[in-house]
């Protein structure tokens, strides 16, 4: 039996609290949130919105949620939706908007999840009874499909500002917020300054075991604590999740770096394989296609690697996706590169 624990490049949401937030959760002071009462989440809203210059801020259980309560504040039901066609709220939140939000999307052909004010532009709906209402730009940023892509500052200044003009408002989804402070050195608020609204999540390259945050205006956000108690979102005692939001801030945000590092490390070593097509790194995401090969062979060689310990993504046609965080290290980027490139190179 093979003991050696897997390399776990599925995604960031794989990480377990380290030892030091286990302490962190296990000191938190708690109290009831559906009453306002848990301190740590109350100082956990107060540190979010001011870090992100908002004027408030609600602790959610996912990234999901937090897109979704920001969606349903934003729009009225028959609206759309303005966001990149591979955006994660219209792959990978299970029809939500429309389900939840009666809206629809208007998805927009950026590149590597990154449109233009031009686009918006062009996509926006004359005022006229027969068309949808434009209400919402949802912008991702890191972008996931798109590779872990990070906006330009400038082009976020572009859409968002273009969009207030014609009336509508601005959504970041920032899952990854962290992730695109880290590799750029645009501080959290200049990138939420753009925005109406705006999610970060703690469950990702942050390492906390769950939760998200949604931040806004104050009246925005006493409607979007309603929407999560329609959801089912409001909790209890929440201060023990919060208190590991709290330590990963504290701990987490700093050492993102590494990953970034830990990312490009493993693009080079795949890249010296011939078989493989190597998209850019820009944070702690990989992607890569296998070459002149079918979806079948692709899922193969991900399920051969798999069986060898080195667990990654297959994301449709060739293209896989490896993500780097604060579980792995640069030794085990190194041996499942290694292992990546062994089967690959055996499969000629
Ligand atoms: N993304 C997950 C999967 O859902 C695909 C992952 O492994 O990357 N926005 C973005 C940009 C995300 O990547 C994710 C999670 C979310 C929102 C949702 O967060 P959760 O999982 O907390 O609902």
């Amino acid at each position: 039996m093979n003991a050696t624990p897997p390399i776990d490049l599925r995604s960031d949401t794989v990480t377990r609290p380290t030892p030091a937030m286990r302490e962190a959760i296990a000191r938190a002071e708690v109290g009831d949130d559906i009453f306002g009462d848990d301190p740590t989440v109350n100082r956990l809203q107060e540190r979010f919105a001011a870090l992100a210059g908002k004027e408030d801020a609600l602790f959610v259980t996912s990234g999901t949620q937090g897109n979704q309560i920001a969606i349903r504040c934003h729009t009225q039901p028959g609206d759309e939706v303005l966001c990149d066609a591979n955006s994660h709220i219209v792959h990978y939140e299970s029809g939500a908007p429309a389900a939840i939000s009666g809206v629809a999307f208007r998805p927009l052909a950026g590149s590597r999840g990154i449109f233009t004010a031009a686009m918006v532009r062009e996509a926006i709906r004359p005022d006229n009874v027969h068309h949808p209402v434009s209400s919402l730009v949802v912008v991702e940023n890191t972008h996931n499909r798109g590779g872990g892509a990070v906006w330009p500052l400038e082009t976020v200044r572009e859409v968002t500002a273009g969009a207030r003009e014609r009336g509508l408002r601005n959504h970041l989804d920032g899952a990854r917020i962290f992730n695109a402070v880290a590799a750029t050195g645009v501080s959290l608020s200049q990138w939420a300054a753009c925005f109406d609204s705006l999610t970060a999540c703690f469950s990702k390259g942050l390492g906390a075991p769950a939760g998200s945050i949604l931040a806004g205006p104050r009246d925005f956000i006493r409607r979007a604590r309603r929407v999560r108690k329609m959801l089912g979102g409001a909790m209890r005692q929440s201060g023990i999740l919060a208190a590991a939001a709290e330590h990963a801030l504290d701990h987490h945000v700093s050492r993102m770096a590494e990953d970034h590092e830990n990312a490009r490390l493993l693009r080079d070593l795949l890249a010296a394989c011939p078989r493989f097509g190597m998209e850019p790194v820009e944070t702690n995401m990989v992607f890569w296609i296998l070459r002149d090969a079918s979806p079948d062979a692709a899922r193969d060689l991900q399920a051969r690697c798999r069986a060898r310990g080195a667990w990654f993504n297959w994301v449709g046609g060739t293209r896989f996706r490896a993500v780097t965080h604060l579980d792995v290290t640069r030794a085990q980027v190194e041996e499942a590169a290694v292992i990546i490139r062994g089967e690959a190179e055996a499969a000629g």
